[in-house]
């Protein structure tokens, strides 16, 4: 662990750094391979491999060979001449390529708009983001705007109970945007600060989808200009480099402004993290590392990099 020493220096940072750590235990395990190529001296066929290693952990081919190639000038400038310095150069790349920018200021009230294809983990994330906004001591309120899966309301008003927030919501078949302004009202009237609309993944197709994804997003900018302030996109981590085209026909719609990537605590081999911020420059917000109310964690590349890698390197 010496190259993310600093991760483990305050109490804080330890037990966000542990929470990757074992959410990303089986991730870490897929990327052996990858781990075991920094030995020094490199061999022959380093950056082929190490190519090889990125792209069987789903960074996909533009990043892998892009990745490469900067660790070999890298390598080049930096007087690398150990097994440990060569480490430290591709974490120092990685750390210093994919920055993560703060969250913009939220307004008083502030509406969080989840979309994202059916099963990823949507409504999952916002019961856990409602937890965690709650804890943070802020009013908090759930809209149903997934009226078209039968007992999307329900599951939603099932978290909205077990963490003591707000819920709206009609009945099935409801008209989702409508659903949406007369939530928002609601949340307006009773000085809520934190609105969270969930959607639907599916509709009876995709085309479909995305016009009721734009309405919805029309709707709230009625209400409010400069909502929905954050526009996030839940995408399943195991799906790999399938969310990268689910990214391009979300990002075309919503303008997207933050992704939230669920599942990592599955077989998820973590590359699409760096695939999503060299596409699209959508910074990652939140990292669902398992089933539980407090299994979503704030993105850190820092302590990404070093569930990534492993304790090992
Ligand atoms: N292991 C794990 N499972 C998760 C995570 N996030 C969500 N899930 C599971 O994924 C499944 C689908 O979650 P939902 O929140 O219902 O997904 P959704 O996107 O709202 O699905 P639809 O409403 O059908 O579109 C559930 O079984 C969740 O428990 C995660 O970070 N880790
Ligand atoms: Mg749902």
């Amino acid at each position: 662990m010496g190259l993310f020493k600093s991760l483990f220096q305050t109490k804080k940072g330890k037990l966000k750094a542990r929470k990757y750590q074992l959410g990303l235990q089986k991730t870490a395990a897929s990327n052996e391979n990858l781990r075991a190529l920094f030995t020094w001296p490199i061999i022959d066929t380093f950056y082929e491999e190490l190519e090889e290693a990125l792209i069987l952990s789903d960074t996909g081919l533009n990043t892998a060979l892009s990745l490469s190639e900067a660790l070999q000038k890298a390598v080049k400038k930096a007087k690398v001449n150990s097994e440990e310095t060569l480490k430290e150069t591709f974490v120092d790349l990685m750390r210093s390529r994919y920055i993560t920018p703060s969250e913009n200021p939220g307004a008083s009230l502030e509406v969080h708009f989840i979309m994202g294809v059916n099963g990823v983990g949507k409504t999952t994330t916002i019961g856990k983001l409602a937890h965690r906004y709650k804890e943070a001591g802020h009013s908090v309120m759930v809209i149903a705007g997934d009226t078209f899966r039968a007992g999307a309301t329900e599951q939603l008003k099932i978290w909205a109970e077990r963490t003591g927030c707000e819920f709206y919501a009609k009945a099935e078949g409801a008209d989702p945007s409508s659903v949406v302004f007369e939530g928002l009202q609601k949340a307006q009237e009773n000085g809520i600060e934190k609105v969270l609309i969930d959607t639907a993944g599916r509709l009876h197709n995709k085309q479909n989808l995305m016009q009721e994804l734009d309405k919805m997003v029309r709707v709230v900018r009625r209400f409010e200009p400069s909502a929905p302030h954050q526009r996030w996109l839940v995408l399943d981590a195991t799906t790999g480099q399938n969310g990268m085209a689910q990214a391009t026909v979300f990002h075309e719609v919503a303008d997207l402004n933050g992704i939230v990537l669920t599942k990592l605590d599955g077989s998820a081999k973590g590359g699409i993290v760096f695939s999503i911020f060299d596409a699209f420059a959508i910074p990652i917000r939140y990292v669902g590392l398992g089933e539980a109310l407090e299994d979503l964690e704030s993105f850190d590349m820092d302590s990404y990099l070093a569930g990534w890698l492993g304790e090992t390197f």
